[in-house]
């Protein structure tokens, strides 16, 4: 078991398991031509029976007498005389599952719905669940869609899974397989749109020879049901096309993305649309002509719109050169507002602001982006990340549904209303907008596993049941997903799932807590801790920690005025300690290291406290894991465990960094005397080490001794 078949390894059912199992023994797969999602449907099925059950069933196109299982979209099966009353009014990419009767019905409101329900239906067969379910459901938002950073040569930004599937050399592959056996993983978890390039984008992906092999692409990912789209470069009419300019404006211009758009739509007719980073990061934008983000957006908009395309247009615009830290007032967190707000009403209605979940970039703790109020006449997605950048890059067990849940479920109480971000916002209904949804920056890469490791595909496996309906319970899902991926045993399901929930908060703890954001290396690879990098650089994610005191001032009466950006019932919240939730004091409020916290500990201790019992956690992890030995297959059983022995060295040295730190920084002992002693650590000085020099260790608190 290498991983490669993720959630969908259709594992033979142990036999005790199947007796209540009575499938019918045809597919009627209506209408399906061969490259269509109801074919694919069909054949899903039939070899999910075989693995499950074991069990050899036919595809046909024709009714057949007795019991089948009819698969097709709503209009073919009211053709082939199938009852439709009984089904409630389904929505595009719907899909009715009735299981009562002798012939299993799966009906999809269009062909994504058939594959959607047919994938739900051996889902229950491969959790050994045969209850009989009627049911119809609808997906919350109608964008579901990941994003892929794969650079044109290979390599993939912030990828922890090797290299690219989709490029290699400055050009797409020519063999699609795993193209499509992704495609085929996110058609299961419901996901109907990838961008497959980096959002800092390399125009070279406009070459006709990239066009061709983005073709290929969406041929390979069509029958899944999963559109394709590209990241656009905005310079490259000029960096690519040889025009002077590239000003959103320019007719010249105009009429070279019009162009450049109708290829690549004869190359691939249903493309999705664009993804559009600009003006963000050292990447080029409308500002640079003076025009606004709505006009460069809306050069787009009007190119795929003949073609019924969209533009993701990224809300994540700051300017990294003039962010300044001695200014007390500037705040990267104030940007995206203070770039959108006024905009709000310029974009054409299929562009679709796409907004990080935080105001900062995928930390372990931020309050939710305040710009989801906003963004009223505009429709919105949110911006997840699969990959786990600042969160252990998958070397670290993080489940992170609770995380994403806790964004989800925020009531941004715009002008005093119920405006909770996943079902209010998200879902279109509180602004009235049809196009909305969700992102996910996944970069899955050529690795077995997907992610670099089994346990961050329930990551993956979580986002599209969340982006379906952001209600559902984050453990339920995980227990699904572990039944299918490992297996129904109670130890498997039990282990796992505690394991999982902990984690999230065990990596808040030992990476920096209370909303001061993960403490990593902030200029580079943004993995292990560096504290010290916090302060002082271009990116705006500052600590403003001193000698005394740490903490954001984000108020409005003393601080960058962050707070003041929410609707008023939220701001006022945000506004003073005593209202603000504790998990996020440090992000609003600059408070002393003595400061008191509601469990009578001071700040500083909390830190040390924290730190000490996040590694515990993590250090509990291989002993967890180890009860599963004989009941995971020896493969994920050693690769699992592995990891999890480097997460609890790992989550030592952020402990012990982070905690030499502060205690270097604020001068306050530890109350529990840990911190700066350690009488069972083994230190490197200490050892007799063979081909190795010593060198002087930056930072400091990385270092054994400094050295
Ligand atoms: C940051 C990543 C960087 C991305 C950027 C983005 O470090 O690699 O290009 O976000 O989202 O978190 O554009």
């Amino acid at each position: 078991e290498d991983g490669l078949n993720g959630w969908l390894r259709y594992a033979r059912l142990p036999g005790n398991n199947t007796k209540q199992a009575i499938v019918p023994s045809s597919i009627v797969a209506l209408n399906s031509t061969e490259t269509s999602p109801v074919y694919v449907a069909g054949q899903e099925l039939q070899k999910g029976i075989k693995g499950i059950l074991g069990k050899t069933v036919d595809v046909t196109s024709e009714s057949v007498d007795g019991p089948s299982i009819v698969v097709g979209t709503i209009d073919a099966f009211t053709a082939a005389g199938g009852d439709t009353d009984v089904i409630p009014e389904l929505e595009e990419d719907g899909f009715w599952l009735n299981t009562e009767g002798d012939t299993i019905e799966i009906v999809g409101q269009n062909e994504c719905g058939v594959l959607y329900g047919v994938f739900e239906y051996l889902s229950l067969l491969g959790q050994g669940n045969f209850t009989k379910v009627t049911k119809a459901t609808n997906p919350s938002a109608s964008i579901r869609w990941v994003n892929q950073w794969d650079n044109m040569d290979g390599t993939i930004e912030r990828g922890f899974a090797g290299l690219s599937i989709f490029f290699e050399k400055n050009v797409t592959v020519a063999n699609t397989t795993r193209v499509s056996e992704y495609a085929r993983l996110l058609a299961s978890i419901r996901v109907n749109g990838i961008i497959v390039n980096n959002v800092n984008a390399n125009p070279i992906i406009l070459s006709d020879e990239n066009m061709a092999g983005l073709g290929r692409i969406a041929d390979a990912m069509r029958p899944w049901g999963v559109r394709v789209g590209i990241s656009l470069n905005f310079a490259s009419p000029q960096t690519f096309g040889g025009l002077s300019t590239f000003g959103p404006l320019d007719e010249s211009v105009i009429a070279w993305w019009g162009d450049i758009t109708n290829k690549l739509y004869e190359k691939v007719p249903d493309m999705a649309g664009y993804l559009v980073k600009a003006n963000s990061e050292g990447q080029p934008g409308p500002l640079t002509y003076n025009r606004t983000l709505a006009e460069g957006a809306n050069l787009f908009a009007n190119a795929v719109k003949p073609h019924g395309g969209i533009v993701m247009f990224r809300a994540f615009v700051y300017d990294s050169v003039n962010l300044n830290e001695s200014n007390w007032k500037d705040d990267r967190a104030n940007a995206a507002v203070d770039f959108f707000r006024d905009l709000d009403g310029d974009f054409d209605d299929n562009v679709v602001v796409q907004v990080k979940y935080g105001p900062i970039d995928f930390q372990v703790r931020e309050a939710p982006s305040p710009l989801f109020a906003h963004l009223q006449q505009t429709a919105s997605a949110i911006e997840l990340q699969v990959t786990q950048e600042y969160l252990g890059q998958q070397c670290h067990l993080v489940y992170l549904p609770p995380l994403w849940k806790q964004i989800l479920n925020f009531d941004l109480r715009v002008d005093g209303e119920k405006s909770v971000i996943g079902t209010d916002i998200l879902s279109g209904k509180r602004f009235g907008k049809e196009l909305t949804g969700y992102a996910a920056v996944v970069n899955v890469g050529h690795n077995a596993t997907w992610l670099g490791s089994h346990l961050a595909m329930s990551n993956l496996y979580a986002y599209g049941w969340l982006a379906w309906d952001p209600t559902d319970n984050e453990v339920t899902i995980l227990q699904d997903w572990t039944r299918l991926t490992f297996g129904s045993d109670k130890t498997i399901i039990d282990t796992i799932t505690k394991m999982s929930m902990e984690s999230w908060p065990a990596y808040e703890n030992y990476t920096g807590n209370l909303g001061i954001q993960t403490l990593t290396d902030i200029t580079g690879p943004h993995y292990g801790p560096n504290p010290q990098s916090m302060d002082n650089n271009p990116w705006g994610q500052w600590t403003r920690a001193d000698a005394t005191s740490i903490g954001m001032d984000r108020t409005v009466w003393n601080g960058t005025g962050f707070a003041g950006q929410y609707p008023s019932e939220i701001a006022a919240q945000f506004e003073t300690i005593e209202t603000t939730p504790e998990e996020l004091l440090l992000w609003f409020h600059h408070v002393p290291y003595t400061h008191v916290l509601s469990t009578g500990a001071t700040v500083i201790q909390h830190f040390y406290d924290a730190h000490y019992a996040g590694a515990e956690t993590a250090a509990s992890f291989p002993t967890q894991w180890a009860k599963l030995v004989g009941l995971v297959d020896p493969q994920r059983f050693d690769e699992t465990l592995f990891r999890l022995m480097y997460q609890a060295g790992h989550a030592i040295v952020w402990r012990d960094a982070i905690s030499q730190f502060y205690h270097n920084i604020s001068s306050i002992a530890d109350e529990r005397a840990r911190v700066g002693s350690h009488p069972w650590r083994i230190e490197a000085e200490d050892m007799q080490l063979n081909g190795y020099r010593i060198t002087v260790v930056t930072p400091f608190e990385v270092a054994s001794g400094l050295r």
